[in-house]
């Protein structure tokens, strides 16, 4: 299981919302109706794509994909807590991140499918690439946290990152030179109990992860990663924090990956099926569902009507995506930065009329 006990005192671990949906209401973040509602349609479309995403894997129609069935708080908790001048540094489990910050579904759909123009973001979207390198877009959340400081930038940068990636030197080194050079820096770890098929316990010998922050002298933080208003507000307020000056925060989210790690897994090799109900009944949907509901805010007509919308957005998105026609030149472009005159080669090679 991971670890949910915070480390001695150091450390807190904060939840909002219990699995039934029960607020602290000494922690109640007092959420205007409107906010709570996109938290809720947000994490309903996240996993109605997401269940595309892979039955479009598993019929061909899409290549290797990153479930987030789970996780979906930490996405759109994190997405909805940012300002438009914040710097995002996702990993490839955070693709869904494009969308609420902007980006069209079926764009998302392409990059998955293999095409470049897909993950081609307007710049205004402050969204750097997907990291597939475990751990390196911590030092580059840094360094880009560094120059919106040099420049006089009221903004904030968030990096995300699994359980495994605090094992990676980037991960120490990124969090080393956001203290020292007091750069606007949250980082976010999703400790979903796994980095593949290795657990959280064979990563680090600390009780959590939070911790590492103290050695640092940054802020660190365990959060129940599948309570959103817990998520959300605590975000927030490491944003907040950031870009007034005050420091920085490690915020460690844990959380459970219901599915596998990406479709090339098959998680029944390594873990078992209690563990997987233990934390089915932790559902982040059903736990925010049943507190809307307790608001009289959630009616099943309401869940109708956002299911069905979320179908349609992500029907249309896959007839879109798979209606695209990639220029065939992309697979020789996209290689290095500037073509290699082998590469030119090959290309005028395959391209030349017969
Ligand atoms: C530098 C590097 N080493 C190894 C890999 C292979 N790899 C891909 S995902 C992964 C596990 C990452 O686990 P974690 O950081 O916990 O994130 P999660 O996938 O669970 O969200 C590994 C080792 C990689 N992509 N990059």
């Amino acid at each position: 299981m991971p670890i949910t006990k915070a480390f001695e005192g150091k450390i807190d671990y904060v939840q909002i919302l219990d699995k039934d949906g029960n607020i602290d209401q000494t922690l109640d973040p007092k959420l205007p109706d409107e906010l709570l509602d996109k938290l809720y349609r947000f994490m309903v479309l996240a996993r109605t794509w997401d269940k595309k995403c892979l039955a479009l894997q598993r019929t061909g129609r899409m290549y290797t994909y990153a479930p987030l069935e789970g996780q979906e708080a930490i996405i759109v908790g994190a997405a909805l807590a940012l300002n438009k001048e914040d710097w995002i540094f996702p990993t490839y489990r955070e693709s869904f991140l494009y969308h609420i910050r902007g980006a069209e579904l079926w764009k998302i759909n392409l990059g998955w499918m293999g095409m470049e123009d897909g993950l081609k973001l307007d710049k205004s979207m402050h969204c750097f690439p997907l990291a597939i390198p475990i751990a390196t877009q911590f030092p580059h959340s840094v360094g880009a946290a560094y120059a919106l400081k040099q420049k006089g930038i009221k903004a904030a940068t968030l990096s995300f990152g699994g359980d495994g990636s605090t094992s990676e030197g980037d991960f120490h080194d990124a969090l080393n030179f956001a203290g020292v050079l007091n750069t606007p820096s949250v980082f976010l770890v999703s400790n979903n109990g796994f980095a593949i098929s290795v657990p959280r316990k064979w990563q680090t010998k600390s009780e959590t992860i939070a911790q590492k922050a103290l050695a640092y002298g940054i802020k660190g933080v365990q959060i129940d990663g599948n309570d959103v208003l817990c998520v959300y507000s605590t975000i927030k307020r490491a944003l907040d924090m950031a870009r007034d000056g005050k420091g920085q925060m490690l915020i460690e989210a844990v959380t459970y990956r219901m599915g596998p790690h990406t479709t090339a897994d098959d998680p029944k090799k390594y873990r078992n099926e209690e563990e997987v109900a233990y934390w089915r009944e932790r559902d982040p949907i059903k736990r925010f569902q049943l507190y809307l509901k307790g608001r009289g805010l959630w009616s099943m007509e309401y869940e109708q009507r956002i299911l069905e919308e979320s179908s349609k957005l992500v029907e249309d998105a896959v007839a879109k995506s798979e209606a695209y026609q990639p220029d065939p030149k992309e697979i020789f472009r996209y290689v290095f930065a500037n073509m290699t005159p082998d590469l030119e080669e090959q290309m005028q090679q395959c391209f030349e009329k017969k």
